[in-house]
C-alpha cells in the first residue's frame, strides 16, 4: 500500500497558553511522532511518504500536487486537540481534492474519537498506538476490509460509526522502530535557543510518573498503561549515532517530559556520547528535586547546553495547589549545580493559578532574575484535555469545553478559569508585563547578545524582541471583545440543543450558499453547517462563469446526499449573486422545503446563528439578521 502522511501547519489559536509571538517564534521542530508512525508503515513492507507542510511552509495545493504524484491508496493526518480544526481543514481540502480515503491517528482520538469521528471527511480513526494496530489495519484495508479485530479502529457503515476498543497496554519503547528522519526535511529545523544545525528533537521516554494537576503529560495515564516508559540506554545512543552520521544532527532537544528521572541511565547516556565521539550539543527538560550533581557534570562534558526547568512560581502554596511538589530551596540548588558546570537555564513559569496574583507573579519574576535565569517561557493555566484542572473546571462550570469545541457546538475562545479570582484580561496583561519584566533588561539583552552564534540566531532574536514589544503595546484585545460580544448575546442561546426543541425537521430545512471559489472557507462553513445540523440540506450554486469549479463538486465525496451542486450557465454581468441566490431557492423549492436559509461563503455568517433564524421563523414569513 502507499500511504501519504501529513503534517499541515500549526496555528496559533485563541486558547492557547503561550502568547501568539512565543507560539509561532519559538520552534519549528520535526513531527517526530508522525516519523515514528512513518517507520511503523515502512517497517510493515508499505511505502510512505511525509510532507511537513509546516515547516517547508507549503499551501494546500503544493501538497495535492506531491500527492497526486506519489499516488497513495490513503492519505493519513496526527489530531491533538488543539491543532485539530487545522488538521481538519487540510482534511476537508485535500479528501475533496482526491476523494481518497482519510485516516486519524493520535491523541485527539484517545481522548475524544466519537467527536473527531464525527467529521464525514475522516474515514478512519486509530485510538491507541499504531505499533499495535496499523499494521494490521492496512493489512485489512488492502485485503478483506473485515475491520472487527483491529484495536482502537473507528469506522463508518453507512451512517454509523463502528469501534473497537483501543489496547491500554502500551510497547516496550525500545521496540519501536527509530523515527523515518530520511523521510524529513532535517535542515530546516529549529528552535528559538538553538545554535547548530542540523537540529532534532527526540524521544527517550514517553509520559511522566508525577501528578501537577495541570499537566496534559501525567494525565496520558488515564489511557495508556504504563504511561511512563523509557529506552535502553543502548538504543537512545544507537540513535543519536545514526542522527550524526546520517543526518548531519549536531543539536539534539531530548523532548521527554522529565529527563534525569532514571540518572544511571542517563550518566550512561551522557558518557557513550562522549566514548563515542559525537560532537552535538543538547537540551532537556527536568524537575529541579531530581538534579544531581554528578550526573550534570557528565552530561555537560557530553555537551549538554540548557536545561528547561519545571519552576511554575515562587510561591510555595501556589506550588503545593498545583501538586507540583517541589520546594523553593530545590529550585536554588538545581539552578546553581547547573550554572556549576556551565549549563545554561530556562525556567518555565506559569501565570493564573489558583492564588495567583499580582503580587506573586512579580514575586516569581524577581525570583528568575536572582536565579540567574538565561530564559522563561511563561504560559497562561489553562484546563488543558483530560488533567485534574480540566475535571475542575468541568465541574464548576457544567461545561466539557474541550468535548464540545471538538463536536463543533462550542465556538473557539478562550475557556473560563474558575479556579483563579484574575480575569482572563488580568492574566493577559500580567503574562505580557512578566514577559517584558524579564527580557526588556538591557544588561540582560546584552549578555544574549554577547554570546550569538550566527547571523541567524541574531536575526531570530531582533524579530521575536520586536514582535514581543509589538504585542505588548497592541494586545490582543479583539480576542476579548469578541468575548464580549459572545457574552451579551448569550441571552440568545445559540445552542444546537435549542433547535430540536423547535417545531422544524431539519429534513424540510435548506441553506443556499452562492459560492464565488471561495474554496477554503467553504470547506470550514459546510462543517460547521453539519456539524450542528447533521440532517440539514445545502444548496451550493457556484456563481462563476467560465470554467467549471470542480471543488464543489468534490464536496459531495463528504456530504453526499445532504449537499446539491448547482452551476451557473450563463454569466450576468454583475448580477451573478442574485442569480445564485435565485436558482438555489428554486431548487429548495422544487423539493418542497419548508425553511430556507440564505448564506454567504465567506465566514462572515456564522452557521451557529442558523439555529436563531430558525427560531424566529417560527412566527414569521422572513427574518433577516
Ligand atoms: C513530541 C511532541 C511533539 C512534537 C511532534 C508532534 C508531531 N506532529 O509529530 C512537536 C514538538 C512538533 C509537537 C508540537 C505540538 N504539540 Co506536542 N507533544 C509531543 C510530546 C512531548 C511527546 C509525545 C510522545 O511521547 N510521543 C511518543 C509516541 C511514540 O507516542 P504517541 O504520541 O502516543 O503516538 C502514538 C499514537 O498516538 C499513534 N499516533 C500518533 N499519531 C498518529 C497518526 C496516525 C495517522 C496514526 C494512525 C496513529 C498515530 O501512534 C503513535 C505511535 O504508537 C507530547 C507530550 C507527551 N509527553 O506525551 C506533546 C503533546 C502531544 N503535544 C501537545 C501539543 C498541544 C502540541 C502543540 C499543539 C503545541 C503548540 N502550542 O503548538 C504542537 C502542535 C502539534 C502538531 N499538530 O503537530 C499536547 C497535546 C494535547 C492535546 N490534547 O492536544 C501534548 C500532550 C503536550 C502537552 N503538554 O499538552 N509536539
Ligand atoms: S513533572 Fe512536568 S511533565 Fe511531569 S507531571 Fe509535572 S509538569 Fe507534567
Amino acid at each position: 500500500m502507499r500511504i501519504a502522511l501529513i503534517h499541515p501547519p500549526i496555528k496559533h489559536r485563541r486558547f492557547s497558553e503561550n502568547l501568539k509571538v512565543v507560539d509561532e517564534e519559538f520552534t519549528l521542530s520535526p513531527p517526530i511522532i508522525l516519523a515514528y508512525v512513518a517507520a511503523i508503515i515502512e517497517k510493515a513492507g508499505h511505502n510512505v511518504i511525509l510532507i511537513d507542510a509546516h515547516s517547508l511552509k507549503l499551501s494546500e495545493d503544493s501538497v495535492l500536487v506531491k500527492i497526486n504524484s506519489f499516488k497513495p491508496d490513503i492519505i493519513a493526518f496526527r489530531v491533538d486537540t488543539y491543532q485539530f480544526y487545522n488538521a481538519l481543514e487540510w482534511i476537508e481540502y485535500l479528501k475533496a481534492a482526491t476523494g481518497l480515503p482519510v485516516l486519524v491517528g493520535g491523541i485527539n482520538m484517545d481522548l475524544y474519537p466519537l467527536e473527531t469521528m464525527s467529521y464525514k471527511a475522516i474515514d478512519f480513526g486509530l485510538a491507541g498506538e499504531a505499533v499495535n494496530s496499523l499494521p494490521a489495519f492496512l493489512n485489512c484495508l488492502e485485503n478483506s476490509k473485515d475491520y472487527r479485530n483491529i484495536p482502537g479502529l473507528y469506522w463508518r457503515e453507512g451512517e454509523t460509526i463502528k469501534f473497537n476498543p483501543p489496547l491500554k497496554e502500551t510497547v516496550n519503547f525500545d521496540d519501536y522502530p527509530f523515527p523515518a528522519r530520511h523521510l524529513l526535511p532535517n535542515e530546516v529545523y529549529h528552535s528559538f535557543v538553538s545554535k547548530k544545525k542540523n537540529f532534532t528533537i527526540m524521544l527517550t521516554q514517553t509520559g511522566c510518573p508525577y501528578r501537577c494537576r495541570f499537566c496534559a503529560i501525567s494525565a496520558i495515564k488515564k489511557f495508556r498503561t504504563p504511561a511512563y516508559r523509557k529506552r535502553s540506554w543502548e538504543n537512545v545512543v544507537r540513535e543519536l549515532e545514526i542522527c550524526y552520521y546520517d543526518f548531519g544532527i549536531r543539536e539534539v532537544d531530548i523532548f521527554d517530559a522529565t529527563f534525569f528521572l532514571d540518572s544511571e541511565r542517563d550518566k550512561k547516556i551522557c558518557e557513550e556520547i562522549r566514548k563515542r565521539g559525537l560532537k552535538i550539543t543538547w537540551t532537556c527538560r527536568s524537575r529541579v528535586d531530581i538534579a544531581r550533581e554528578d550526573v550534570l557534570k557528565e552530561a555537560a562534558k557530553s555537551g549538554l547546553r540548557m536545561v528547561f526547568w519545571g519552576i511554575e512560581s515562587e510561591s510555595q502554596n501556589i506550588l503545593n495547589a498545583i501538586h507540583k511538589d517541589i520546594k523553593k530551596e530545590q529550585t536554588i540548588r538545581a539552578i546553581n549545580l547547573s550554572k556549576k558546570y556551565g549549563i545554561k537555564n530556562l525556567g518555565f513559569l506559569m501565570v493564573g493559578n489558583s492564588g495567583d496574583n499580582k503580587d506573586s507573579i512579580y514575586r516569581t519574576i524577581d525570583f528568575a532574575k536572582k536565579l540567574g535565569l538565561d530564559y522563561v517561557q511563561i504560559c497562561r493555566t489553562i484546563a488543558k484535555p483530560s488533567t485534574e484542572l480540566n475535571d475542575e473546571l468541568i465541574k464548576l462550570t457544567g461545561v466539557d469545553w474541550w468535548r464540545g469545541y471538538i463536536a463543533g457546538k462550542i465556538e473557539e475562545r478562550r475557556w473560563p478559569i474558575p479556579w483563579s479570582k484574575l480575569t482572563q484580561e488580568e492574566v493577559e496583561d500580567l503574562l505580557k508585563k512578566a514577559y517584558y519584566r524579564f527580557y526588556f533588561r538591557p544588561k540582560y539583552i546584552l549578555k544574549i547578545l554577547l554570546d550569538v552564534k550566527s547571523i541567524d540566531e541574531l536575526l531570530r532574536y531582533i524579530k521575536t524582541g520586536i514582535r514581543m514589544l509589538f504585542h505588548y503595546f497592541y494586545t490582543d484585545v479583539k480576542g476579548f471583545k469578541e468575548i464580549e460580544f459572545v457574552k451579551s448575546i448569550a441571552h440568545m442561546k445559540i445552542d444546537r440543543d435549542e433547535v430540536d426543541k423547535l417545531n422544524v425537521n431539519l429534513k424540510d430545512a435548506y441553506i443556499v450558499i452562492p459560492s464565488f471559489r471561495e474554496n477554503e472557507n467553504l470547506t470550514k462553513v459546510l462543517r460547521q453547517i453539519f456539524s450542528l445540523y447533521p440532517e440539514i440540506n445545502v444548496v451550493l450554486v457556484d456563481s462563476e462563469f467560465g470554467e467549471k469549479n470542480r471543488f464543489v463538486d468534490n464536496l459531495k465525496v463528504i456530504y453526499k446526499d445532504n449537499l446539491t451542486v448547482i452551476h451557473l450557465k450563463k454569466h450576468h454581468e454583475g448580477n451573478e449573486r442574485g442569480y445564485a441566490v435565485k436558482e438555489g431557492m428554486k431548487f429548495a423549492l422544487s423539493r418542497s422545503a419548508r425553511v430556507i436559509v440564505e448564506m454567504d461563503s465567506d465566514l462572515s455568517h456564522n452557521p451557529f446563528y442558523i439555529a436563531e433564524f430558525l427560531k424566529y421563523i417560527q412566527n414569521y414569513d422572513i427574518v433577516i439578521g
